[in-house]
């Protein structure tokens, strides 16, 4: 019996299904279960609802996807009582959006926060999950969700020295919940990802030095935000439904435009005015214009220069505009960056770029950052430096399927799963947003929405049935992860040293986790399953 083995520890609370994350994808989880009728809980280690947006409060800090499409879908009335007031939204009013959902639909009340899971275990016996907290609540669960996120395990920090130094180590996926006052201070930012290259413009406004620590060159797009006026946002209004629907058939899961023109089909001169244009109007446009940059490394190179040569018209000091210039891997191989002024921010005298290709970062002394050839002066140190991605939040607790058999052992050599919401051997376990799905590559709201629908569906189907457990075939896993392994190899994604590979942590298995065939196909592959009757599904 599970309780004599767990001392005489009873369960605190017996219930349908256990949620672990209050993220954007565990929020709606719980609505969703709630709405079945089933008993649900909800365990998050922050303080409230949010997930990243909960988290990443650094300056700065904004959404690189359109507003309009990073939210939710399922309710009318919040469509109809939430407006945006920016084409990208910032991390304010993200949260303050999620914190209205939160509101809305009580969502509050059924999650625990400030509370960290320690286990979650399969009794295959009672053909349930045993959860454990670091508060001491023990839960036992018909279903597990777990909606851990994507994003949400910072990377260690890795620098020697960190306690000699004197000034302050901030890192950007754990921002102070106050306002951090840069005024007077040297500031240094390691990271040039997507994060570092929204704080610097920010930062460098107030700072009396920063100094940027540039590993890897990202390629960087003008992200032309603006304010959205009220006709705007009724046109949107009005034609909702038809947008969403579009999105949920587009590869980006979000609304934007596509083309079926290859780079080289169109002549010279064409090309060259339709990369303008694409860099007049900004955001992710280049994608929308050419059919075959993630698929032709001549037509990818292309665009790459035209950015290289943008970065040279723009930072005036030609050694600073070569060193920003990214070389030897492909555009949006690494996620493509939005900015607002950050090629600009070089130009401005009291900011530096400090090349860490050349003069790599040794450490930290009681002073700053020490590189190889130098030491620089700094009062506070930004990590901007990135996160274990995909597998690191679903690892940093003790995960058991069946037979005592361990998550971090089945994925030693890599994650595997099946559709990256489900796991052979973790039985009435699912993943939102896991690895080998579409996640990263695509709005993170589209796949939540269809990852908790589908799963919902799945527990609908196991009721209707009578059903008490299911689980995926190994053959079904194989048969995933060969095909997103061989899709893998058609795309230049997979072509750079990035987090989507595992490359920025040491000791992780190397290899691209993600479906990168777009969401629409992702998504028609995911309702076949179920129409089909679950196949690669086994139920008891
Ligand atoms: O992290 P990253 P991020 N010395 O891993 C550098 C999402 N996101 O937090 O590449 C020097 O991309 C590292 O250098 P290198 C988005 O999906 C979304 O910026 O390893 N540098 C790199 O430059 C994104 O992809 C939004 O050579 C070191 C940087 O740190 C994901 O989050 C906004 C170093 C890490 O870049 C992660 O982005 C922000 C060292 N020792 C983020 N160690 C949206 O807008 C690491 N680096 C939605």
């Amino acid at each position: 019996n599970q309780y004599e083995t767990t001392s005489d520890i009873m369960p605190t609370k017996k219930i349908d299904a256990v949620v672990i994350g209050a993220g954007l994808g565990g929020m709606y989880a719980l609505q969703r279960l709630r709405g079945m009728n089933l008993s649900v809980i909800g365990i998050e280690s922050g303080g409230d609802v949010g997930g990243v947006w909960y988290w990443n409060r650094y300056p700065g800090a904004r959404c690189d996807l359109m507003s309009i499409d990073y939210c939710y879908s399922f309710s009318k009335e919040i469509e109809e009582e939430w407006s945006w007031t920016e084409q990208y939204a910032a991390q304010p009013e993200i949260l303050a959006y999620l914190n209205f959902v939160a509101d809305k639909l009580d969502l509050r009340k059924d999650f625990n926060f400030n509370t960290r899971v320690v286990s979650a275990k399969y009794n295959e016996a009672r053909k349930t999950w045993i959860v454990t907290t670091d508060k001491g609540d023990f839960y036992e669960a018909k279903y597990c969700v777990m909606a851990t996120g994507p994003l949400s395990v910072p990377k260690d920090p890795e620098f020697p020295g960190t306690e000699d130094f004197e000034g302050e180590i901030i890192f950007a996926g754990k921002w102070p919940h106050k306002k951090v006052n840069f005024e007077g201070k040297r500031v240094g930012v390691v990271g040039t990802g997507s994060t570092g290259i929204q704080i610097v413009p920010v930062v460098a406004e107030e700072a009396q030095e920063l100094v940027v620590f540039q590993r890897t060159p990202s390629f960087t797009l003008p992200m032309r935000n603006m304010e959205l006026d009220d006709e705007y946002l009724s046109e949107v209004r009005r034609n909702y439904e038809g947008l969403r629907d579009a999105a949920r058939n587009s590869p980006l899961g979000g609304m934007r435009p596509r083309t079926t023109r290859p780079f080289f089909s169109l002549p010279r001169k064409q090309r060259e005015d339709i990369m303008e244009d694409a860099w007049k109007r900004g955001g992710l446009s280049f994608l929308g214009a050419f059919s075959d940059l993630l698929t032709n490394p001549e037509a990818n190179e292309q665009v790459a220069e035209f950015v290289r040569n943008k970065i040279s018209q723009v930072v005036e000091n030609p050694d600073t505009a070569e060193r920003l210039k990214p070389q030897g891997y492909p555009i949006f191989a690494r996620r493509a960056c939005l900015d607002t002024n950050y090629y600009e921010t070089f130009n401005k005298s009291h900011v530096r770029l400090a090349d860490c290709l050349t003069d790599p970062i040794e450490g930290l002394t009681k002073n700053g950052v020490k590189t190889r050839n130098r030491e620089y002066d700094l009062d506070v140190l930004i990590c901007a430096t990135g996160y274990d991605g995909l597998t690191g939040a679903m690892l940093a607790f003790d995960v058991e399927g069946k037979d005592g058999r361990k998550l971090k052992d089945k994925w030693e050599n890599g994650a595997r799963s099946y559709m990256g919401m489900v796991i052979e051997g973790f039985p009435n376990m699912f993943m939102i947003c896991g690895a080998n799905g579409p996640a990263a590559l695509a709005n993170i709201f589209t796949i939540n929405e269809q990852n908790v629908d589908w799963f919902c569906d799945c527990i609908s189907h196991m009721h209707r049935n009578n059903y008490s457990a299911f689980e995926c075939t190994e053959s079904a896993e194989n048969e995933w992860m060969s095909n997103v392994a061989s899709l893998a190899e058609k795309t230049l994604i997979s072509k750079a040293k990035t987090w989507y590979v595992g490359a920025n942590i040491d000791g992780k298995p190397k290899g691209l986790t993600l479906y990168t065939d777009g969401f629409q196909n992702y998504r028609a592959f995911c309702s076949k399953v179920a129409e089909d009757g679950y196949t690669g599904i086994t139920f008891e």
